[in-house]
């Protein structure tokens, strides 16, 4: 489409910021302190953090370990911390990112509590105006999305629970005072990363727990514990190799998957390798194959394994069985690790309850009621349901950009972007971890690195050179596009019809494979050799003279 050229608008600031997690934050150290803009932050917390600031519930950890789930950007940052545990806790990441704001004094150029309510690319002044929930407008040349991917909650229309007399919650809008179950008969659904972390914690102080599951899903255990102090000195000493190593995976984990195949080894030495790996725990247990995610009959033999483990931990046969009938390939749904979360079916005071054969039918004011007419009394529900992931965060903020179009319609039959990073039609817009990026397949931090690095980058360069405006062509995009769909369909992931990746936890949301799967290590090479080839299939334009 034709458009004028662009003027070199008077904005309040350079850039605007939304969200405050470890891409806000990093984006502004990165366009504040290295390139010298003026950058503000809007974030709707009240505290820097993210998700973190808002996922308090019970059992509530990361599922990388801790010496790669922080910034590796600066060795003297990453020296200067120390972790406590194998994977860091809610609250100690929310220790971590303070100190990191404190340290390199962000807050004063975040705007807390600030909800940003709509975002306009006006295109003859070729400035985005961002409104916030007081009415507020601000203006700035490039706006920058870094509201991460899994920050929407969904909690389900069930009808009925405006009724509900007990209380109920959302596991990623948990009270920050916390909820004490003591005494409480408390009803959770969901059984994804969430649900698994939470179900032990609350058990244990529950007067009784119904877990109602609606996939059954696989878990390996987390082995979370205190990291010995050699391991500390090992990492403060390897900060290098151990950066090098989470970039040159294709999932940002500082562990590197086995060169072998499933079928390059015997069954008896399989069935070791997955022993061992089930005995060290964690997400490395994708990493002992290199084609569990690609050949399905490799993936059946991991699967076979780690169905066979909940049927020997779960002494009732008939919640063993439930827990076991999983009807997907392993990793193909994000892979829970747990802590003791089979081992809680064990509990007297647990009960699973299969709402794929008998699905949840309404909220009565008592608790909740089956498709059969069993009830089930509760003082309390949590949602442990998950996220409108990706685009949910995206569009809540209301983005129009040229000829005043929604991205939201733009976006009507699934997110189209270039490198997840930018979207035709809205100009001067990053999206921090996009639809389209690695985002979600990788750990956070590595790609988050990554996009803001870029992002600083091509910003230093527009500016050096004069360019006002940046948006990437059609034809880039519906490359892109049909590049993100092909790398899914290279592996079994597509195979998980349920799972958040494709959208299809929500109901009437497109469904469409969202996340780059084909490595981040390989995404890394493709979006520097289009920075290197001039932002190859991205239309860079000059202001206009005045
Ligand atoms: P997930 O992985 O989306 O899990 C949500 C769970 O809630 C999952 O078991 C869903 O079952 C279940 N769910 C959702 N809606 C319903 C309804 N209406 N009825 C019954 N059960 C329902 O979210 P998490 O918070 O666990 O994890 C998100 C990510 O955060 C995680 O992957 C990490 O990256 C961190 P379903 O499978 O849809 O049948």
């Amino acid at each position: 489409m034709m458009q004028s050229a662009p003027r070199a608008g008077a904005a309040d600031f350079d850039a605007i910021i939304v969200g405050a997690g470890f891409s806000g934050m990093y984006q502004l150290h990165l366009l504040r302190d290295r390139l010298g803009l003026k950058a503000r932050v809007l974030e709707q917390g009240g505290g820097v953090g993210g998700t973190w600031y808002w996922n308090r519930y019970p059992g509530a950890r990361c599922d990388s370990e801790s010496h790669s789930y922080c910034f590796t950007f600066s060795e003297a940052l990453y020296k200067e911390w120390e972790w406590s545990e194998r994977y860091p806790g809610q609250a100690e990441i929310m220790r971590y990112m303070n100190w990191v704001a404190d340290r390199l004094d962000l807050k004063r150029d975040i705007a807390f509590d600030t909800r940003v309510t709509a975002c306009r690319y006006d295109a003859a002044a070729n400035l985005w105006e961002v409104e916030t929930a007081t009415g507020e407008r601000l203006t700035a040349t490039w706006l920058i999305t870094a509201v991460g991917c899994l920050s929407t909650a969904n909690v389900p229309k069930i009808p009925g629970l405006e009724s509900f007399g007990g209380r109920w919650y959302h596991t990623g809008q948990w009270p920050h005072e916390g909820v004490d179950f003591t005494g409480a008969r408390v009803g959770q659904i969901g059984t994804g990363s969430t649900g698994i972390q939470a179900v032990p914690v609350i058990a244990a102080e529950a007067k009784h727990l119904t877990v109602f599951q609606r996939t059954a899903n696989y878990s390996v255990p987390a082995r979370n514990g205190p990291l010995a102090a050699e391991f500390k000195a090992w990492a403060r000493e390897n900060w290098q190799a151990i950066r090098e190593t989470t970039q040159s995976t294709p999932n940002g984990h500082p562990f590197i998957i086995a060169d072998r195949s499933a079928w390059d080894v015997t069954e008896a030495e399989r069935q070791a390798i997955y022993e061992a790996a089930w005995e060290k725990g964690g997400l490395q247990f994708r990493a002992a194959f290199r084609d569990l995610l690609m050949d399905k009959a490799a993936n059946d033999t991991a699967a076979a394994f780690l169905k066979a483990k909940i049927r020997e931990i779960v002494q009732d046969p008939e919640t063993a069985a439930k827990l076991a009938d999983i009807d997907h390939p392993y990793a193909a749904k994000r892979p829970p690790i747990d802590t003791h979360y089979f081992e809680t079916f064990n509990r007297d005071n647990v009960t699973l309850v299969d709402v794929r054969a008998n699905p949840i039918e309404r909220i009565t004011p008592e608790g909740i009621r089956l498709r059969d007419g069993t009830e089930h009394a509760l003082d309390i529900i949590v949602f442990a349901t998950g996220f409108d992931a990706m685009t949910g965060p995206l569009l809540r903020l209301n983005i129009t950009g040229r000829d005043g179009l929604p991205l939201a319609e733009a976006w009507a039959a699934g997110p189209r972007t270039y490198l997840g990073l930018q979207v035709d039609g809205f100009p001067n817009l990053f999206t921090i971890t996009g639809p389209g990026s690695p985002s979600v397949l990788c750990n956070m931090p590595v790609c988050i690195e990554q996009h803001a690095e870029w992002i600083a980058d091509c910003i230093a360069h527009l500016r050096g050179n004069g360019i006002a405006r940046m948006e990437p062509e059609p034809a880039a995009v519906e490359r892109w596009v049909a590049h993100v769909n092909e790398a899914a369909h290279a592996t079994l992931l597509p195979q998980a019809g349920h799972s958040w990746y494709l959208g299809a936890n929500v109901p009437g949301k497109p469904r469409v494979f969202m996340p780059y799967a084909g490595g981040m290590a390989r995404y890394r090479g493709i979006c520097a050799d289009v920075a290197a080839k001039g932002y190859e299939g991205f239309r860079l334009e000059a202001p206009a003279p005045v």
